[in-house]
C-alpha cells in the first residue's frame, strides 16, 4: 500500500497532502477482512430494546426536566397535532403562523423544544456541519452563530429563541408521550391519547419517530447488573461528572471510566473525559475515520455582508457540493466537501470533463482509498504509540459510516491514562458487577457511559412507542412490518391526514436540518391546500405509493451492492442490507437536493398529483 504518484488537483484548497493508490485489489481484500472481523458479532437485534418499564428504564429517562409534567390531562378539537419538539416541529410550527393556522399543538417527551439538542448535552457536543447552513431561519432572525461548528447548547439556546419569538410555547405540551392514534372516518380526525391522560381530535397529525431520541443499548449481558454508575450519552448524568456540557468534570478526577463507542458521539466526548477521569478506557469495535475539526470563531463582518438570499442558496450549494461530486464551486469548505472535491478531481483526472463509467467507478474507488491513506498517516503522525494508532486506523469506505471531524481526538490517546481496547474480533463477552470483561480479562470501572447510538433497525412503531390504527383497524405496525411504504416519504395508503417526517423516503441529506426544513414546509404546503380547497381528507392513491416504492427500490440497487461491503454500522443497518425496516437501506431517493427538487416542480404544479383528496360535503 505504498503511494506511487501525485493526483494533480484542479482544487487548489485542498488541506490534504496527495496519495495515490496502485492495487485495488490489496484495498478490497483488506476492507473485506475489517468488514467480516465484526458482522458475526454485531446486527440490529444484539440491541437490547429500551424497556421502559423494566430494569433498564433508567437508561431513556430524562436527567434535563425538573420534575415530572404538572400540566393536568387535556382534551382539544385540534387542526393540526405535531409530534415532536425539535428541527421539525420548530419549522412546522412557524409555518403554520405564517398561514394564520393557529389551532394546534406540538408534543414531546422532552420538557423544552430542542429535539436531538435537548437530549445530547454531552460534554463536547457539537455539531460536525456548519452552522451556516445547518441552522434553520438563519436570515429571518439575523442570528449570527458564533462559531463554525457551534456548541450543541447554542444551538439549544437558538432552538429556545427560535420558539419564544414564534410564540410557539403557547403551543407546547412536554414530557408527554404518545401511546395511540386512531382515525376516525366519518369525522375524518385522528384520536391521539397520551401517557398523561390527554386525549386529542386533530384533523391533521404531523409525526417524526426521531432520528436520535431512542437510545440504543449493546446487547452485552449483565447491563443491570453492574454496581457501579453508568448512562448513555444522551442522558449525561453532569450530577455524577461535575461539569457541563463544555467540559469541567471535576468528579471524574478519581473516578475510572469506561466508554463504549467510537461513532460520532464518542469522538466528540473522549477528548473531555480524557482530560478529567483518573483513567480513561475506550471500548471501540470500529475505529471512525477522523479527518480534521478546522473550526473558527464566525467573521462577523463577513457574515453581515452576505446577500440576502444567501441562506437558501449555501444550504442548496452544501448539498449539492458533499453528496453529488458534480461540482467544484462550493460556498462551503468543510471536511464533507473535501472530500466530495478530492474525488471530483480524481474523477476528472481519469476522465476529464466527460468520463466513462467504467474511469467514473475506478476514480471513486482509488479515490476513496488515497483519502484514506492519508487520514490513516495522520493518526500516525499524532498519536505517539504505534499499538494504539494501529487501532485507530478505519478500513471501510469513507461514507460506509458517517465521517467524524476533530483535532482533539486522535491526540487524547497520548494521554496514558487513556486506553483503547479493540473489540472487532473479541467482542465485549459481559458487563459484572464491577466491569467490563473482554476475553479474560475484566477491566474494573466505577462509570461505564454507553455512546452506543439510537435505535434504527427496528420498525417505525417500535421506535415511535405507539401504534396507529388507520382506516377499517388497519394497524399501522402490520402495514410497515417489513419497511415503510409512503408517497414521497409522507403520507401512506388507510392513514389519511398523517404525515411522516424525517428519515422516512425522502431524499438523503449531509445536513438533516435541510432535510427536516424541506419537509415540514412541503407539508405545510398540502396543510394548506386542504384547508383552502375543502380537502376533510387526503392520502396517496395506491398506485402512486406503489410507484414510489418502485423508485426507491430501484434507486436502492446500486447503493445495496455498496452498502454490502461496508463495515457494520448504522447506515447499512448493521450488515442486513435486505431488511427494510431501516429507510437507510432500502429506501432513499437519491440526493437530497434532488429530492428538494422534486417536491417544488410537485408543488408548482399545484394538481396534488399521486394523491386521492376527498372534499367536504
Ligand atoms: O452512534 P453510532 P453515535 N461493543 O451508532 C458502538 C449523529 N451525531 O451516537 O461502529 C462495542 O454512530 C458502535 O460500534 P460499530 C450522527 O449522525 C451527530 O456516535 O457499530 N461497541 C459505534 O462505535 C451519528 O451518525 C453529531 O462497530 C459497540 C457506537 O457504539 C448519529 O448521531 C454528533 C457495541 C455507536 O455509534 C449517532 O452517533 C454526534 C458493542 N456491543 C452524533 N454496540 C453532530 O455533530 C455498539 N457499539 C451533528
Amino acid at each position: 500500500m505504498t503511494p506511487t504518484a501525485t493526483l494533480t488537483t484542479r482544487d487548489p484548497h485542498l488541506w490534504v497532502p496527495q496519495r495515490t493508490v496502485e492495487d485495488l485489489e490489496v484495498f478490497r481484500k483488506k476492507y473485506l477482512e475489517e468488514r467480516d472481523k465484526r458482522l458475526p458479532n454485531t446486527g440490529a437485534d444484539t440491541y437490547n430494546p429500551i424497556d421502559f418499564t423494566g430494569e433498564l428504564a433508567s437508561y431513556d429517562a430524562d436527567p434535563h426536566a425538573e420534575g415530572p409534567r404538572t400540566l393536568a390531562p387535556q382534551t382539544a378539537e385540534l387542526d393540526v397535532l405535531v409530534i415532536g419538539a425539535g428541527f421539525m416541529g420548530l419549522t412546522a410550527g412557524i409555518e403554520l403562523n405564517k398561514l394564520g393556522i393557529d389551532n394546534y399543538k406540538i408534543l414531546d417527551v422532552a420538557s423544552d423544544f430542542g429535539g436531538t439538542w435537548y437530549w445530547n448535552r454531552y460534554p463536547g457536543v457539537r455539531c460536525d456541519v456548519e452552522a451556516y447552513v445547518y441552522l434553520p431561519y438563519l436570515e429571518e432572525t439575523g442570528y449570527i452563530p458564533t462559531e463554525r461548528y457551534v456548541r450543541g447548547s447554542e444551538i439549544f439556546a437558538y432552538c429556545k429563541s427560535l420558539a419564544a419569538q414564534n410564540d410557539l410555547y403557547e403551543h407546547a405540551i412536554f414530557q408527554t408521550r404518545v401511546t395511540g392514534m386512531t382515525w376516525d372516518e366519518e369525522t375524518a380526525r385522528w384520536t391521539v391519547t397520551t401517557d398523561a391522560g390527554d386525549e386529542f381530535r386533530a384533523r391533521f397529525v404531523a409525526t417524526q419517530s426521531g432520528l436520535f431520541t431512542r437510545p440504543h443499548l449493546p446487547g452485552i449481558p449483565g447491563i443491570e447488573k453492574f454496581k457501579g454508575h453508568s448512562f448513555h450519552t444522551s442522558r449525561w448524568d453532569f450530577e455524577y461528572t461535575g461539569g457541563d456540557t463544555t467540559g469541567g468534570l471535576e468528579n471524574l478526577r478519581d473516578k475510572r471510566v469506561a466508554i463504549i463507542g467510537t461513532g460520532a458521539t464518542g469522538v466528540q466526548a473522549i477528548p473531555q473525559l480524557a482530560k478529567y477521569a483518573e483513567s480513561l478506557v475506550v471500548f471501540q469495535r470500529t475505529p471512525s475515520q477522523i479527518a480534521p475539526r478546522e473550526n473558527a470563531e464566525t467573521d462577523v463582518e463577513w457574515f453581515k455582508s452576505l446577500p440576502k438570499g444567501w441562506h437558501q442558496e449555501r444550504r442548496t450549494s452544501f448539498d449539492k457540493c458533499a453528496m453529488d461530486r458534480a461540482t467544484i464551486d462550493c460556498d462551503v469548505d468543510d471536511g464533507w466537501v473535501k472530500f466530495a472535491k478530492y474525488q471530483l478531481n480524481a474523477i476528472y483526472e481519469a476522465g476529464g470533463e466527460s468520463p466513462s463509467l467504467e474511469q467514473f467507478m475506478d476514480a471513486l474507488e482509488r479515490s476513496d482509498y488515497s483519502w484514506s491513506e492519508m487520514l490513516r498517516d495522520r493518526v500516525d503522525s499524532v498519536v505517539e504509540d504505534p499499538a494504539k494508532a494501529e487501532k485507530l486506523k478505519s478500513y471501510y469506505r469513507t461514507m460506509c459510516k458517517r465521517p467524524g471531524f476533530s483535532d482533539e481526538f486522535l491526540p487524547a490517546f497520548n494521554n496514558e491514562s487513556v486506553d483503547i481496547v479493540d473489540t472487532a474480533e473479541t467482542p465485549i463477552d459481559r458487563i459484572t458487577e464491577t466491569g467490563v470483561v473482554v476475553g479474560d480479562h475484566e477491566y474494573e470501572v466505577d462509570l461505564i457511559i454507553y455512546a452506543t447510538g439510537f435505535q434504527h433497525g427496528r420498525t417505525w412503531t417500535d421506535k415511535a412507542g405507539y401504534d396507529v390504527e388507520g382506516r377499517n383497524g388497519i394497524k399501522l405496525s402490520e402495514k410497515f412490518a417489513e419497511g415503510l411504504s409512503t408517497y414521497h416519504g409522507f403520507l401512506s395508503v388507510d392513514f389519511p391526514n398523517l404525515f411522516f417526517l424525517g428519515y422516512t423516503q425522502t431524499g438523503q441529506a449531509s445536513n438533516i436540518a435541510h432535510l427536516i426544513d424541506q419537509q415540514a414546509n412541503h407539508m405545510v404546503y398540502i396543510i394548506d391546500k386542504c384547508f383552502k380547497d375543502g380537502i376533510r381528507a387526503i392520502e396517496p392513491t395506491p398506485e402512486a405509493e406503489a410507484g414510489w416504492n418502485q423508485t426507491l427500490l430501484e434507486q436502492s440497487t446500486m447503493r445495496k451492492d455498496w452498502l454490502t461491503t461496508c463495515t457494520p454500522g448504522h447506515y447499512n443497518n448493521e450488515g442486513r442490507i435486505l431488511d427494510k425496516r431501516n429507510p437507510l437501506v432500502g429506501g432513499v431517493y437519491g440526493p437530497g437536493f434532488e429530492f428538494f427538487d422534486m417536491l417544488k416542480a410537485w408543488r408548482a404544479s399545484g394538481q396534488l398529483e399521486g394523491l386521492s383528496p376527498t372534499y367536504s360535503a
